[in-house]
């Protein structure tokens, strides 16, 4: 017998309050993932370059002394004291229930600003989801060493980091040169961003919380299709993802989101129960949502945790 382990639903706002999101996009490849997105955003690096390029509506400029002293700062103090800061910054954080950190990891910015950002962002009571890019093989022994390091001290702090390989992406689109695979990179990364945004309320911000619980190592994977046999391709799809690497018995705890044009409670549950045959005693919260643009395609993305 497959032992159930605890499965909770977005609560699909009940009393209409969906969550107040806010978006981070920090260091360069930070401010080019969240460009395209049409939620509340907000631009910070240590390069004025970056900014200049940005059309989000708030741009931090930070120096880097300030950033170095604050990530040396130990995390106890900077929840206590966050002024140390600025009001300025601590201010982004005043009404948002949910803040997704994006970045690339091995540069100065994007890496110290995350790990900083996610302190912040919990000593103001906001959870917050990091996905962040780490980089190619072909990049330095010495960035990926960092990227490494940060992507560690990250697993710690946050409440969830979704680590997304550049290298991977070469399975996903081959002989695509740079700038193509990055900007395809930035919008499969915005990808989770926009499903939760689409399912979830103010009072699953907790569960959320709850069912990530320590499980703070996170990979995405997306399947779409149509057809008599949807669902079980759909979960075969999502599963393939390049980002899932790994003996996937490993999962502990799973974000579902489903969208159709028309989603349906019984394809909701035909998918949770084929995902419970591949992830055993996986904590799940699902959430569904209609997307028109869909047709008569089904879309599944996964987020799946586990800790290392
Ligand atoms: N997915 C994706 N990754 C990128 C992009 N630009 C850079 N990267 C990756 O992100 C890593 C960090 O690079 P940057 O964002 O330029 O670094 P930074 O945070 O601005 O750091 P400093 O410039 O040193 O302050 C790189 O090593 C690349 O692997 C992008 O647009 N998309
Ligand atoms: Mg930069």
């Amino acid at each position: 017998m497959v032992w159930m382990a605890e499965r909770l639903r977005f609560s699909q706002f009940p009393d209409g309050q969906n969550a107040r999101t806010k978006l981070f996009g920090l260091g360069s490849a930070g401010c080019n993932m969240v460009e395209p997105a049409s939620y509340p955003k907000v631009a910070i690096s240590t390069s004025s370059a970056d900014l200049d390029r940005s059309g989000a509506e708030r741009r931090i400029l930070l120096g880097q002394d300030r950033l170095v002293g604050a990530y040396h700062t130990d995390r106890s103090v900077l929840k206590q004291m966050p002024s140390i800061v600025g009001h300025e910054v601590m201010d982004l954080f005043n009404n948002t229930d949910l803040a997704f950190l994006m970045c690339g990891l091995g540069g100065i910015s994007g890496s110290l600003g995350t790990k900083v950002f996610s302190t912040l962002a919990q000593s103001k009571g906001t959870l917050e989801i990091v996905l962040a890019a780490t980089p190619f093989s072909a990049e330095s022994t010495r960035r990926r060493e960092f990227a490494r390091r940060i992507l560690d001290e990250l697993l710690e702090t946050s409440t969830i980091c979704v680590e997304f390989g550049n290298d991977q992406l070469s399975t996903l689109a081959p002989n695509v040169p740079l700038s193509k695979a990055f900007s395809l990179m930035n919008s499969i990364m915005l990808r989770p961003v926009m499903e939760l945004c689409a399912t979830a309320s103010k009072l699953d911000i907790d569960p959320l919380g709850r069912v990530i619980g320590d499980s703070s190592y996170g990979r995405f994977g997306l399947g779409m299709a149509r057809g008599d046999e949807r669902v079980e391709r759909v979960v075969n799809e999502a599963l393939s993802s390049p980002w899932f690497d790994y003996d996937l018995t490993e999962t502990e705890a799973g974000i579902v989101i489903y969208s159709s044009s028309d989603p349906w409670d019984k394809e909701m549950e035909s998918i949770l129960n084929s995902l419970d045959s591949h992830l055993p005693g996986c904590r799940m919260i699902s959430g569904s949502y209609s997307d028109p643009a869909l047709g008569d395609r089904i879309r599944l993305s996964l987020v799946l945790c586990r800790s290392l």
